[in-house]
């Protein structure tokens, strides 16, 4: 599977708790996020992945969650159209480090929406997630770009499942064939070629984990969820995520990893 070496990720700012949330976890403590961010960063490091940090942007308070502005791939990489309007000008901060390191840019455009949280790799397929953030026309614009890169993509429709902001936020791959996934999606004709580990609702949270080498970044807390994703035989490294999960953000959202 793809070998990570790079991460691009981005400190919460002074402005973080004025980001969009639907958690109602109360508001998340700077300090505490920070720190958060830092154990991420380095759990990323000992993995062998070297992290950039973009300058933290009290413009756009959700700019931490920076996967959501671009998709790379080992050929390629492409600069999202954020579906929130207040995130909008966040691709404007990566372009120039993803230029960088991935050489010419590919773009969504209008009418297109669309955030990474909504894309789930599995090598070369990829699940596209249609969500209040990436609609039709961005889902078809990425579905086209993946097709010039030999890659089969297919769509997961989550619109209307209110505990599910992306797609990631309910399903992650790990691996093989295996994927972490919620139980509302854990039926869906897309899913079908792989094993599927179901966790609870009440577990929810947990199913956005990410695979980095040879381990995967799990949010701790949930022991259960982590216990079995390592009697698949995988090193779990748990981090605390509170502070992100109060403005509804995952694990994987909090980096743009490259091979
Ligand atoms: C937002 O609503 O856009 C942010 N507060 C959270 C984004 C989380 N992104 C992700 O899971 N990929």
């Amino acid at each position: 599977m793809t070998q990570f070496s790079r991460a691009i990720a981005c400190p919460p700012s002074t402005a973080y708790a004025h980001g969009i949330s639907t958690a109602d976890l109360g508001a998340p403590e700077l300090p505490r996020a920070l720190a958060q961010h830092a154990a991420y960063c380095a759990a990323l490091e000992a993995l062998g992945v070297e992290v950039t940090l973009l300058p933290a942007d009290p413009a756009h308070p959700d700019s931490t969650f920076v996967e959501d502005t671009a998709i790379v791939t080992p050929m390629a990489a492409i600069l999202t159209r954020p579906g929130a309007a207040s995130r909008a000008g966040e691709v404007t901060a990566i372009r120039p480090l993803l230029q960088q390191y991935c050489g010419d840019l590919a773009a969504i455009g209008a009418p297109g929406t669309l955030d990474g949280g909504d894309i789930c790799q599995v090598e070369s397929h990829v699940l596209i997630g249609l969500s209040d953030r990436t609609n039709e026309a961005g889902a078809e614009q990425l579905r086209r770009w993946l097709d010039g890169l030999g890659y089969s993509a297919e769509t997961i429709d989550i619109r209307g499942n209110a505990r599910l902001l992306h797609l990631k936020s309910g399903i992650a791959w790990i691996g093989r064939t295996d994927l972490v996934v919620v139980e509302a999606l854990a039926d869906h004709p897309a899913l079908r070629h792989f094993r599927q580990l179901v966790v609870p609702d009440t577990d929810g949270y947990a199913a956005n984990c990410v695979r980095v080498n040879d381990a995967v970044l799990m949010a701790a807390g949930y022991p259960d969820v982590i216990a079995r994703v390592e009697a698949l035989g995988l090193r779990v490294v748990a981090l605390e995520m509170s502070e992100f999960q109060k403005m509804d953000g995952g694990l994987s959202c909090l980096s743009v990893r490259l091979p």
